[in-house]
Order: structure tokens, then C-alpha cells, then sequence
């Protein structure tokens, strides 16, 4: 049986359903999966809902409703078998849209799994495109939300350019007027929105002596060249905007300081996928710019923003999404402020505080690695957060050093046994875990944390290290 056999297996399972939840994973391929599936399905006159997870672990199970609607899992769920199992979902409720590696279980699940075929080179977004092609050929104006979950995925890196059937999705993208492919373009990011010399010297891929890493050095290089940069007002000029002659020009020079260096010239240029229907200078204009959108979404904890965007919002989801993407450094530089001017609480082997609601769970890990320096650096730092969308959970994020790692400390340990206890999750890495409790556990479980670290660093005589 091949993929096409899946598929249509996985279809007529979605037919019969009288409603139908998807369950999508919030990084842009997630996002564009369930773009495509959700609005293929809704075409169907199908009901259907969403629901977006950070990942399917036991505490994220609570959003999978326990109705009678078919629960299709996309972006996860091959490698969560036996969790949805544990959970009580039965074979003939569930449907599994995915790309990776399946585990092995009891119930014999449905799935639609490129990799069951071979298909490394795919994402949940390609697999959803090829069901909604196959459920209606008129979907293939969402062939373009998979070039762009394809490439989020990473799908296009290794070999410059999208392949096999990720690649004749593509084609489809052509055929529905709002895909556009540049086959030998210059292979590097931000060709719709970056001034050039700040696209190549962000880029280190291939790496280009003098140019890589160093966007003065780039811009010297550009002048050289007398290439046009900038508009005649002043504004400086995108990738995109050049004419054939100049882009030849800088590629051929390119190519030159490649050579005089000794390195390979092959990954200089690649496929470029391009969306003619979106304005030009935006980060929609392309296919990897757009998925680095959405995946800004997924960062802020704002998945829907980001199906907002892919469903055709170019007002208030488009807005907020755009201001996710270009916000993203100064919002953890706000919250490293945030949390060296609220202080923390010190216990005998612990220090902790509370961002509430003001900051994106997904990124209070970032700002407690950066505060434990400007802290005291010898008691691990435990950051709690409220889980926008869900009143009930708290994230947590711990960090600490090598130096509380050579006496003894052992965060994924605490974080695994101190979340247990409390009916909440947890693991991580000895020098960074995490964990998502009961918020009103919280006192109980800072306290559990603290006596755990103190007994891991008991367990260390301090004159070993
Ligand atoms: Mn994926």
C-alpha cells in the first residue's frame, strides 16, 4: 500500500465524521497544516474546530475534547501513540496526519504518514495538501501554505530546493497562479524585506569570508560593485527588487570570493518559492520569510494569529503577527528588565518569581537563563508564568550553571519529581528543565523543588569538586 492508499483510507474516515477536531503542533509547519486541513475539511461542510498544542505530553491531553467528533492529530501524534491510548481514545476516533517517526503501540491507530513510505523529505503540511487535493483538485490554492510548511520544516535546506512530492506540490502552487519559483536564486534569507548587505551578512550558508557574519563588510563588498542599493528617496533596496543584470553581478562576484577562498560554490544559489499575491517587501512574499512568521506566532504563544494569517487575515492577525516577528528580541530583553527589577524570592537553595501573565510562556526560559548571571549565580533560578489560553496551568522554567552542576544540582531531576508530585510534568537537562503544574500548586511545588535541590546538594560532599 503506498501514501495514495493512506490517504484515501485517512478521507473517507473524515467523511464520515459528523465533526471533526484537529490537533496541530504551533511551529509553522504545525500551523500551515492546520490551515490547509481545517479549511479543506470546513469546504466539505464539514464542522470543524482547532486546537493547538506545544507539544503532546499528558497535561496538553485536557484540550483534546472528549466528544464524539474524529480527532485528527497533525504535526504529532506518530510518536505519542501510546498517550492517546492512555487517554482512551479509541482506534475509530482518530486520525493521524504526520511526518514522524511512528511509536509502536496497542491500538491500532490510522495514519497518513509520509515516513511510513519513505518520504523523508516532507512535512505534516505537504501530507494535509496531498489529502485536501485528493478530498477536492480545487484545493490546490492551499498548495502554497504547504510550500511554506515544507520549507519551515527545514524540508528545502539540505538540498537547495524542495523534492520529490514536496516538490510537485510546487507545480500545483504554479498551476493555482500563487506560487512563483526563482529555480537559481540567491540562497539566503530575507530576499523580500532585508536591505542586501544585511541578507548576506546574516547568512553563513555558505559561509563567504568577508561576508558572513559581518554586514559592514557586506555593504563595502555591495559598493564595490556599484550596484544600486537604494531608491532614489533613499530607502534602502531588497534582493527582490534587483534587476536580472544586477543580481547577476553580485552573484558572479559572489562566486569569485567563494573561489579565492577555496570553498565550494554549489550552495550559493537554490530554489527561491516565491507568492505572487502577496505585497512585495513583506515577509509573506516568500516562503521561507512567511514560515519564520508563523513561527513567531508559535513562539508568543499565539498559534491562531498565525492560521489567521494563512486563512487570508491581512488585518488584525497580520498586524499582531508581524509585530511578533520583528519584536521578538526586544520583548526578552523587556522581560530579563522585568524580572531583575520585580526581584526574587530566595529560599535556602532556590531563588524564584512570577511573570504572571505579562510574557509569553514560551520564552520565560530564554529571560531566566539571561537573569541567573546578573543574580546570585550559585542558586538556581525558577521562573513561573501563567499559560495563556489555559487559566489552570503554570509554566515553569529553571535554570542554573556548570558550576551548581558539579555540586550535585540535577534540574530535570527536580523538575520531574517535584511536578509529579503535584499532578503536573516536568523533565528537561540537568542545566535547564522545565515543567507545566496545577497553578494552585504552585507554593507547594517551589517548596518540593527547593528541598529536592537541597538534597541533591547534600548528596555531593562539597570537597569533591
Ligand atoms: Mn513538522
Amino acid at each position: 500500500m503506498g501514501l495514495g492508499d493512506d490517504i484515501r483510507r485517512g478521507l473517507s474516515a473524515i467523511r464520515d465524521a459528523d465533526e471533526v477536531t484537529v490537533i496541530s503542533h504551533i511551529d509553522a509547519d504545525g500551523i500551515s497544516t492546520e490551515s490547509i486541513l481545517a479549511q479543506a475539511i470546513a469546504r466539505e461542510g464539514i464542522p470543524v474546530t482547532s486546537v493547538f498544542v506545544r507539544q503532546l505530553e499528558p497535561m496538553a491531553m485536557r484540550h483534546v475534547p472528549k466528544d464524539a467528533s474524529l480527532k485528527v492529530f497533525t504535526d504529532l501524534g506518530a510518536g505519542q501513540q501510546s498517550l492517546l491510548e492512555e487517554h482512551g481514545l479509541s482506534a475509530e476516533e482518530v486520525l493521524i496526519v504526520d511526518h514522524h517517526v511512528a511509536q509502536p503501540c496497542e491500538t491500532e491507530y490510522q495514519q497518513v504518514n509520509c515516513l511510513d513510505h519513505g518520504y523523508t523529505k516532507m512535512s505534516a503540511a505537504g501530507v494535509a495538501y496531498l489529502m485536501a487535493k485528493e478530498l477536492d483538485p480545487g484545493n490546490i490554492d492551499l498548495a502554497k501554505l504547504a510550500v511554506v510548511g515544507n520549507v519551515g520544516d527545514m524540508m528545502a535546506r539540505e538540498t537547495c530546493g524542495l523534492v520529490g512530492p514536496a516538490r510537485e506540490i510546487v507545480e500545483d502552487g504554479v498551476a493555482a497562479g500563487n506560487v512563483l519559483v526563482r529555480k537559481r536564486d540567491l540562497n539566503c534569507y530575507g530576499t523580500s524585506t532585508r536591505p542586501i548587505h544585511v541578507c548576506l551578512g546574516y547568512s553563513d550558508d555558505p559561509y563567504i569570508a568577508g561576508i558572513s557574519n559581518n554586514t559592514s563588510a557586506a555593504l563595502r563588498f555591495l559598493q564595490k560593485l556599484k550596484v544600486q542599493l537604494k531608491t532614489g528617496d533613499g530607502r534602502w533596496l531588497v534582493w527582490e527588487e534587483l534587476s536580472h543584470e544586477e543580481k547577476r553581478t553580485i552573484i558572479s562576484a559572489l562566486t569569485q570570493q567563494l573561489i579565492a577562498s577555496g570553498k565550494e560554490t554549489d550552495r550559493l544559489l537554490g530554489e527561491v518559492y516565491l507568492f505572487p499575491d502577496e505585497p512585495a517587501r513583506t515577509p509573506l512574499r516568500n516562503a521561507s520569510e512567511y514560515a519564520t512568521l508563523l513561527n513567531a506566532c508559535g513562539r508568543w504563544a499565539k498559534p491562531r494569529i498565525g492560521a489567521g494569517v494563512c486563512r487570508g487575515d491581512r488585518g488584525p492577525a497580520y498586524r499582531d503577527a508581524e509585530y511578533m516577528l520583528s519584536h521578538h528580541r526586544a520583548i526578552i530583553r523587556e522581560l530579563l528588565q522585568y524580572i531583575l527589577d520585580a526581584g526574587v524570592t530566595e529560599l535556602s537553595n532556590l531563588q524564584y518569581t512570577h511573570t504572571g501573565e505579562k510574557f509569553p510562556d514560551t520564552i520565560v526560559g530564554i529571560g531566566a537563563g539571561m537573569a541567573l548571571s546578573k543574580l546570585n549565580w550559585r542558586k538556581p533560578i525558577l521562573i513561573m508564568s501563567a499559560v495563556i489560553d489555559d487559566a489552570e496551568i503554570t509554566k515553569v522554567s529553571v535554570r542554573t550553571n556548570e558550576w551548581a552542576i558539579a555540586r550535585g544540582v540535577d534540574l530535570q531531576d527536580a523538575m520531574m519529581k517535584a511536578s509529579e508530585a503535584v499532578g503536573g510534568a516536568g523533565g528537561g537537562h540537568k542545566i535547564a528543565a522545565g515543567a507545566f503544574i496545577p497553578k494552585e500548586k504552585e507554593e507547594e511545588f517551589v517548596n518540593r523543588v527547593n528541598r529536592i535541590l537541597k538534597e541533591q546538594s547534600a548528596l555531593q560532599d562539597p570537597d569533591d569538586s
